[in-house]
């Protein structure tokens, strides 16, 4: 850890960088080098989005680089699986061995070997590039990356055609927003800047969440529902825009589809019914109607916490059909913003070179399954046993649902399993090979944004640490060793991110040249992409009713779907089981990253428990005391604090702690189930029934 100044001084280097998190923010990131040492990380002034402010993780990211526990060399384990005992080895004698072992798999069938990979980086270079090319070379089984996002996706793909919205440098000039589903002091602190504008600019700010998170004590509102009964609350909403005529007429017959249906289905849902199911007064439900019609221009700003439930897709899309009502679209600070990352046109095919295949259709799993499949025999119908599993980018045992499964899944002592990581995970205690990896500031990489609209460079910053190298060096010199010799094989990084912009009008004409000696470069396009319609959907309209839905079978308006869990859809479970969980993220952590860098552990403390003053009394738990929550799936043993930031019947369990570094061994995914969403086969993380009992 470099302790010098880091005030800049004259000898000093900076360099252009970009943040590589899962975060919707993306920010732009000037990193001071002196004499070879990153010695500050810092947020662009310049960048309009990042305007020269990180959150508390990133401005830390010298700290996590320079970590003392990063894994410098190559390892291979010396224990038994899980108590991760290791040796170090040579780069040559681990990939040696690796190619070895996954020849002779790949033998009998590739479809053995599993690639599991994630958002650890969002880089274009270092997430599927090179990996995704030695993956179709070999034909291995294929990932369906479905572990944040993917219903939600879905949703917003069926009335608004994909994930695109207003753009969130103008939400300043918003009335009225709609923080829906999100945390945003948490997990989006640059929108929230401009959320903070609005509300000095007179705006009003509503928080949509079943508790009371940092955000919603900062809005004048906050509509506390349960979990999962996003769409009813959607649905009253249209129920009483229709019944005062809140509507803008001339954008729904130019720019819709499916009107007269969802004026029907609407209808059946007065704020008294909704009340009922979301657990909310329905003269809050009447004033939020009131405000999102009468207040222009009023904007959302939906986020991933509503569509980690059964029902999830089918809430984005009940959603997403409000800002079409009241004509919301024609003003550039109105609309729906959930993801812009279809304003970008990324080369997938140039870079990811799924023509590899060769005509193969390897098998897909889900990741969110990854506890099942990596117990499952080998069937006609399922395909072979998972033989191998390459993990990078991701720490599945801390980040997959029912984490028990999980473990027993990579405890197999017949699975070959590689990990390509920075730190000692709890994924990696079950490497057989553990490989070290570069951060951000040892590698080059190309990034677009979900949460803006600016192309991202990050330009390396220092040498490689230790023995560490790219992943895309790492897969590189692994495909060398299986003898595969395209030429796609042999290109740097430089190459690869040469051509992860694709030439498509949606880029402008940014080219990686200018933006490596820019640092960042913003798309062109309208501020509003739907001022006059022109929803990319097959009927170029916002779909209400979408044909593509009725002829999949499905219910072509949005339907209301409750959790599959909860005491009303599961009153059965319910008796055994009465609290909801939720999960969301800690403030400083980044999903399972960065809980091994002690000045941020130490803000967060230890895993906690919130849970209401009335359930806690119920249960003769004080606060502070130990206390156990479970299902029949598992258990954890962590702090209680009592809080009425809660609701009765809900309790709050922040992730996602890595589970050695918490009092049990266990973290919150030990209760999580691996049921999938009503579209995209996503995560169903905050549809839990769990209940508590001290300790
Ligand atoms: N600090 C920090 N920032 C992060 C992350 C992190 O771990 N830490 N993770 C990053 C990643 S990968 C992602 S995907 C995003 C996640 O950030 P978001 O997309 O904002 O999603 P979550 O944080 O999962 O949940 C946001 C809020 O939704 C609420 N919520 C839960 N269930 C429901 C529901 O049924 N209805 C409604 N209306 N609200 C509900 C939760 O209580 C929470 O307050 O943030 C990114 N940014
Ligand atoms: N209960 C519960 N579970 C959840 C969630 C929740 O809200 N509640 N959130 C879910 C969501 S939204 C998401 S996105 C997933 C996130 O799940 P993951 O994508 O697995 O995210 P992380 O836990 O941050 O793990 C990323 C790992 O990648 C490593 N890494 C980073 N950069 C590199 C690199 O360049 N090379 C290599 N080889 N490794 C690198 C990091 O060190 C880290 O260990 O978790 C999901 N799980
Ligand atoms: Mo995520």
């Amino acid at each position: 850890m470099p302790d010098s100044s880091n005030a800049v001084s004259a000898q000093d280097t900076l360099v252009r960088a970009a943040c590589p998190h899962d975060c919707p923010d993306t920010c732009a990131l000037l990193v001071t080098v002196r004499d070879g040492v990153a010695i500050s990380v810092r947020g662009d002034p310049d960048h309009p989005t990042t305007h020269g402010a990180l959150c508390a993780k990133v401005s830390r990211y010298t700290e996590r680089t320079y970590h003392p526990d990063r894994l410098l060399q190559p390892m291979k384990r010396v224990g038994p699986k899980g108590s991760g005992q290791f040796a170090p080895v040579s780069w040559n004698e681990a990939l040696d061995d690796i190619a070895e072992r996954l020849k002779e798999i790949a033998a009998r069938d590739p479809q053995a070997i599993l690639p599991y990979s994630y958002g650890g980086t969002l880089g274009f270079v270092q997430s599927e590039s090179m990996a995704a090319r030695f993956f179709h070379k070999l034909g291995a089984s294929l990932l369906d990356r479905t572990i944040c996002s993917t219903a939600g996706e879905a949703g917003l793909k069926a009335v608004i055609g994909g994930k695109m919205g207003l753009d969130v440098e103008q939400f300043e000039h918003s009335k009225l927003i709609l923080i829906w589903g999100s945390n945003s002091i948490t997990s989006n602190l640059h929108f929230w800047t401009y959320a903070q504008r609005a509300k000095r600019n007179g705006a009003k700010l509503v928080c949509i969440d079943p508790w009371r998170n940092d955000t919603a004590e900062k809005c004048h509102d906050h509509v506390q529902l349960r979990p999962g009964t996003d769409a009813a609350l959607a649905y009253a909403l249209m129920h009483e825009l229709i019944a005062h005529d809140w509507l803008d007429h001339d954008y729904i017959s130019q720019h819709t589809v499916g009107f007269a249906a969802l004026r029907e289905r609407a209808l059946e849902w007065p704020p008294e019914r909704a009340a009922e199911v979301c657990g909310v007064p329905a003269e809050q439900i009447r004033q939020l109607a009131r405000d999102y019609g009468t207040l222009t221009p009023a904007a959302i700003r939906m986020n991933y916490g509503l569509q980690r439930v059964r029902g999830g897709a089918n809430a984005v899309r009940t959603i997403a059909c409000l800002p079409a009502l009241v004509g919301a679209w024609r003003h550039d600070a109105g609309g729906l913003l959930m993801s812009s990352s279809n304003h970008f046109a990324a080369n997938g095919a140039a870079l990811e070179r799924p023509d590899l295949l060769a005509g193969r259709a390897p098998r897909t799993l889900n990741m969110v399954t990854i506890g099942d499949d990596l117990l499952r025999p080998g069937s006609a119908e399922f395909g072979p046993k998972v033989e191998a599993v390459i993990v990078y980018n991701s720490n599945p045992l801390a980040v997959a649902p029912e984490g028990n499964k999980v473990r027993a899944g990579f405890a197999r002592d017949d699975l070959f399993t590689v990990v390509l990581e920075h730190f000692q995970t709890d994924t990696a205690d079950y490497a057989d090979y553990l490989l070290p990896a570069t951060t951000q500031l040892e590698h080059l990489d190309v990034h677009k944004a979900y949460g803006h609209r600016y192309w991202m460079a990050n330009n390396p910053a220092i040498a490689p640490l230790g023995q560490a190298k790219p992943n895309t060096e790492i897969f590189r010199l692994l495909a060398a060793r299986m003898g595969y010799t395209e030429p796609c094989f042999a290109e740097s990084d430089e190459q690869i991110a040469a051509q992860a912009i694709a030439p498509d009008p949606r880029n402008g004409g940014i080219t990686w040249e200018q933006l490596r000696a820019s640092g960042w470069a913003k798309l062109p396009g309208a501020a509003a992409p739907f001022a006059h319609g022109g929803f990319p959907t097959p009927s170029g309209k916002c779909e209400f009713w979408s044909q593509r839905e009725a002829d999949a079978g499905r219910d072509p308006l949005p339907e209301v779907l409750l959790p599959y869990e909860s005491v009303a859809s599961a009153p059965e479970l319910a008796t055994r089981y009465p609290l909801a969980m939720i999960s969301p993220p800690a403030r400083n952590f980044l999903n399972s990253s960065f809980v091994n860098v002690d000045s941020l552990r130490n803000l967060e403390g230890e895993p906690l428990l919130l849970l209401h003053p009335d359930d806690a009394v119920a249960r003769g738990i004080a606060d502070g005391q130990m206390v156990r929550t479970f299902n029949d799936r598992g258990a954890t043993l962590t702090r209680a604090r009592l809080s009425s930031r809660t609701r009765p019947g809900q309790i709050v369990a922040l992730g996602i702690w890595w589970r050695k570094l918490s009092a049990d061994g266990n973290n919150v995914n030990a209760l999580t189930h691996q049921r999938l969403t009503d579209l995209g086969n996503g995560p169903c993380f905050y549809d839990c029934l769990v209940e508590v009992a001290a300790a």
